[in-house]
């Protein structure tokens, strides 16, 4: 059977992107084999953020898990810091990857390109060792990712192949799994930008109302030529939106390219617009059904719980085999 672990960082409020990338897909996962879904809190703390929104964005993603439709009896849902495994994991993995695998990973050099050498924590650098930790732990078959995180999953295979190859089988294999549409999801006014928690403008939240996001998306920037075709690079700005629409309709890029080839872009919008509308609306109204009822940060104690079971017994084979005394 597939295990499969996803999870998204409370770094702020979550992004069209982090519902087509990631929550869309996580009821589907519950299906397809045992699923771990957590909070990748610990991983948050890589760059500067207040504690009281770390704390708010946690419980909202605690919330937005629901929302989605995952149940708690069927995947296992969690914070990462009540899981000690995590960081323990990490100490001891953190040894078998290199300072030249870690700086050449596009996510580091993304996120520093603009920050000071003083500023850059040693957790940014070292964000994929922990992503790994997190994977391993739970002997993870299968990694659903955006595009952005199928770099350190891949790094994450090296570092098994490495590991076993020293210790003989112990890690187990994981595989990234990038969606076939909506792996990327760019910002609204800049679709050479992707769109993420951290860069406020022009992106939709999951939070805001819907005259807010119909008017972002009436205002996307588009590109050269008064009608829509499916150019990736001579048109981004139509390519993001049908991406878009695609996604929510659960359809392809090609067959939404097909059905508004040739409408002018007010009209192409306006239809983006309407289908946000119709899977937002619901979603939103769930989300604020489960936030309501303060009970239900509950399913993370007992996620916890689960978790530890799975995460001790992997670490314990990894602390054997590299030869810690077990006393
Ligand atoms: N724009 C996006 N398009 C498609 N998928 C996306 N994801 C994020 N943005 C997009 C997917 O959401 C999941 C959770 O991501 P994360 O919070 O762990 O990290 P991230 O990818 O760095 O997300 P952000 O929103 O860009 O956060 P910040 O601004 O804090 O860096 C992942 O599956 C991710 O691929």
């Amino acid at each position: 059977m597939e295990r499969i672990l996803s999870a998204i960082k409370p770094t702020g409020k979550l992004t069209l992107g982090n519902y087509i990338g990631a929550l869309s897909h996580f009821k589907d996962f519950q299906d397809q084999g045992e699923s771990f879904i957590f909070i990748a809190d610990l991983h948050a703390l890589t760059l500067p953020i207040e504690p009281e929104d770390l704390r708010n964005n946690s419980r909202d993603i605690a919330a937005f898990y629901l929302a989605s439709g995952l149940d708690p009896k069927k995947t296992t849902m969690f914070l990462q810091s009540s899981v000690s495994a995590h960081a323990e994991l990490n100490a001891i993995v953190q040894n078998y990857l290199y300072m030249g695998e870690l700086k050449r990973m596009t996510q580091f050099k993304d996120k520093c390109s603009k920050m000071a050498d003083t500023a850059i924590g040693m957790g940014i650098f070292a964000y994929p060792v922990l992503m790994a930790a997190d994977i391993l732990l739970y002997e993870a078959t299968e990694v659903p990712v955006g595009e952005d995180q199928a770099q350190h999953v891949e790094l994450c295979r090296d570092l098994v192949r490495r590991f076993n190859h020293r210790y003989g089988e112990i890690l187990k294999m994981p595989k990234a799994v990038v969606p076939k549409v909506g792996a990327r999801i760019m910002s609204l006014t800049d679709p050479s930008k992707k769109m993420s928690k951290s860069d406020q403008k022009g992106d939709i939240f999951l939070l805001d109302d819907p005259k807010t996001m119909r008017k972002k998306i009436m205002s996307a920037k588009t590109d050269m030529g008064p009608t829509v075709t499916d150019d990736p690079v001579g048109k981004p700005g139509i390519h993001n939106l049908l991406n878009i629409y695609a996604s929510l309709d659960g359809t392809t890029i090609e067959e939404a390219a097909k059905r508004f080839e040739g409408f002018r872009y007010g009209e192409f919008k306006k239809a983006v617009a309407d289908k946000l509308d119709e899977v937002m609306i619901p979603f939103r109204a769930r989300y604020d059904q489960i936030i309501a009822d303060k009970s239900y940060i509950e399913v993370l104690r007992q996620g916890a719980e689960r978790a530890r079971e799975v995460a001790n017994k992997t670490l314990r084979k990894v602390q054997e085999a590299v030869g810690l005394l077990l006393i």
